[in-house]
């Protein structure tokens, strides 16, 4: 799917700016809402998510549907075109009327999905706009949550199971809206509806071959740009191949985009793009073929007061801040970021592990899930999460945003699955292997371990995953506060997924810390214990070759939902939720700007 830009043949219009809100109170679509205008609407901002705009744990806490709504109308030149309405993310569940007719309805809270609404808008006034949107989170959804009624949960034990009210199964908090724009664009009749472009490269050459989609009758032509300068490679038909000599290459935090300009009838599309090549080798992970190392964050998506809405100006900040750490990558746990901020990886030469919406599909949680006291497994048939299809939509539809990014390296199937329970094997093996059919860079794909203590031959990972990716809390959930313990289990660990042969990534570890709280003798919650928590971790990873790379859990402090554990919220961020540094932060700018990018272990 390409982002909606404005080109030569190509309008776009952002509708973001303040919408009529409201809670559903029960009867918003019993009395048709999204026929007339909201009675006594409030005020809301789109793109944001609403939950921390306006006061009250009702208001932060609404479980269900709410309306937004806002009217639109367009010039009649524009109408000549064909006309797109398309939401960039609409958490988790929305429907989308316009002039009170149901125009589509979609699933999955951080991708992209428009419509055709060209013969939907009345000409000469204003057409009304309403987007509901669910927040409902169970067995059926991604990410996962738990029915009020059923006990489990990652709150589970903790007074929320019964309450009547959706539970996450994970640790962040249920952020729900509009978070990311709303856009109209337009094109011709005749378009480009698709761009896929694989790199290959031949020693100093790349040659790039590429696909177009179109709609209608016209003529292709492919070209290649340098940024403002000369076109380095043309080619005619909607497929074929782009031969660029002495190719630059897009290298970690040292980006180069090309331009591929696109013509089909009169239709144009630009679509930046970096020259590199990803594969696995042994335990290397092979950027360029050379072998590299990741050095940064499991991160998310959230800030005050906009929740998880598009923040652009802290994605900007927070890249600056990564930068001035040494570090260069991160994993978008857990869910597809903004394009936005996919775009920005690729101008800023940032390396970046895509994670689908898959997030608690594990019922181990929280002492495990019941139904009327049996245990739940995971994937049990009959009481088990029901998420399969809905996961293979969310790889395809998010391979189908991102594939073209040069940033992306991996594709993350899922964080802390269930990967040692019975039936894991079955659920994730189609998932694995639809992820690389449908990618046409066929990216290594992973799944992120939950630290269960279970041997590595018993956890489909070991099979499945072209990289190994551990989230462990040795020294935290794990033995913590007794390093010394803790490390030596972690070096056992190590140990073992040795002999499994792959190269192996650390995307989660951390130890909460809040920010102020110090002591002589390091103690948890301290930032002396959060620095040794590290320290001890750093040094075991390093004497273990496979080990090609360190995220920390979290860049920063962040929201969740509340629970004896959480102090307001989850505070494993090396920066607070404001961005300023806590001591670990320093340490790691020193350890990542002496760890080189490539060849760290040769
Ligand atoms: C892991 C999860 C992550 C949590 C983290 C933690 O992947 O979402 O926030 O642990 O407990 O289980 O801080």
């Amino acid at each position: 799917m390409l982002y909606p830009i404005l080109t030569p043949s190509r309008l776009l219009c952002d509708l973001s700016g303040v919408w009529d809100f409201k809670l559903d109170d029960g009867s918003g679509f019993a009395q048709e809402w999204y026929k007339a205008p909201l009675q006594d609407p409030m005020t809301m901002p789109v793109p944001a998510s609403y939950n921390d705009l306006k006061e009250g744990v009702d208001f932060r806490d609404h479980d269900g549907w709410v309306f937004y709504q806002r009217p639109i109308s367009l010039p009649a030149f524009a109408r000549t075109q064909r006309v797109m309405l398309r939401c960039d993310a609409v958490t988790h569940h929305a429907k989308v009327y316009l002039n009170g007719a149901l125009l589509c309805e979609h699933r999955c809270g951080f991708l992209p999905f428009e419509v055709e609404i060209t013969d939907a808008l009345r000409d000469g006034q204003d057409n009304l706009l309403t987007i509901a949107v669910d927040n409902t989170i169970d067995y059926t959804t991604l990410p996962v949550g738990t029915p009020g009624s059923m006990l489990g949960g990652m709150t589970g034990g903790m007074g929320a199971p019964g309450n009547g009210k959706h539970n996450p199964n994970f640790d962040f908090f249920n952020y729900a809206g509009i978070t990311r724009p709303v856009k109209i664009y337009t094109t011709p009749k005749d378009y480009i509806a698709d761009i896929t472009v694989v790199p290959e490269v031949h020693g100093a050459d790349a040659r790039l071959l590429y696909k177009v989609d179109t709609v209608g009758a016209g003529d292709c032509r492919v070209e290649v740009w340098e940024r403002g300068g000369a076109k380095v490679a043309e080619a005619a038909g909607p497929a074929g191949a782009l031969e660029i000599k002495n190719v630059r290459l897009w290298q970690p935090l040292n980006a180069y985009l090309y331009d591929i300009r696109v013509h089909f009838a009169n239709d144009v599309y630009t679509l930046p793009y970096g020259v590199r090549t990803v594969r696995v080798e042994g335990t290397k992970f092979l950027i360029n073929e050379k072998p590299f190392y990741f050095k940064g964050y499991g991160r998310h998506e959230d800030t005050f007061p906009n929740g998880r809405g598009q923040n652009l100006a802290m994605n900007t900040k927070d890249m600056s801040l990564m930068k001035w750490q040494g570090a260069n990558s991160f994993r978008t746990s857990h869910y597809p970021y903004s394009e936005e901020m996919m775009r920005l990886c690729d101008e800023e030469g940032f390396v970046v592990i895509d994670e689908t919406t898959a997030v608690g599909v594990n019922l181990k949680f929280g002492g495990g899930a019941n139904f009327n006291g049996q245990p739940i497994g995971t994937f049990d048939k009959e009481h088990g999460v029901q998420t399969q299809e809905h996961h293979k939509q969310v790889i395809r539809d998010l391979i189908d945003r991102d594939k073209n990014h040069a940033c992306v390296v991996m594709w993350s199937i899922a964080n802390e699955p269930d990967s040692t329970g019975e039936g894991a094997y079955d659920y994730f093996a189609p998932l694995f292997a639809l992820a690389h059919e449908l990618d046409p860079q066929n990216r290594p794909c992973t799944l992120i371990d939950v630290q269960s203590g279970a041997a590595p031959e018993a956890d489909c990972a070991s099979q499945l995953a072209d990289v190994i990716c551990l989230n462990r809390y040795y020294g935290w959930y794990f033995g913590g506060p007794d390093l010394r313990f803790s490390e030596k289990a972690l070096r056992a660990e190590l140990d073992a997924w040795a002999k499994i042969g792959k190269p192996l990534i650390f995307t989660e570890f951390g130890a909460d810390t809040v920010m102020g709280l110090h002591d002589t003798t390091p103690v948890m919650y301290t930032e002396e214990y959060q620095l040794d928590y590290y320290k001890m971790n750093v040094e075991a990873f390093d004497d273990y070759d496979f080990v090609v790379g360190e995220q920390v859990w979290n860049f920063a402090d962040f929201a969740t939902s509340q629970s004896l554990l959480r102090v307001q919220g989850n505070k494993k961020g090396l920066f607070t939720r404001d961005r300023k540094p806590k001591l670990a932060a320093h340490y790691f700018r020193m350890r990542w700007t002496g760890i080189p990018d490539f060849a760290y272990k040769k």
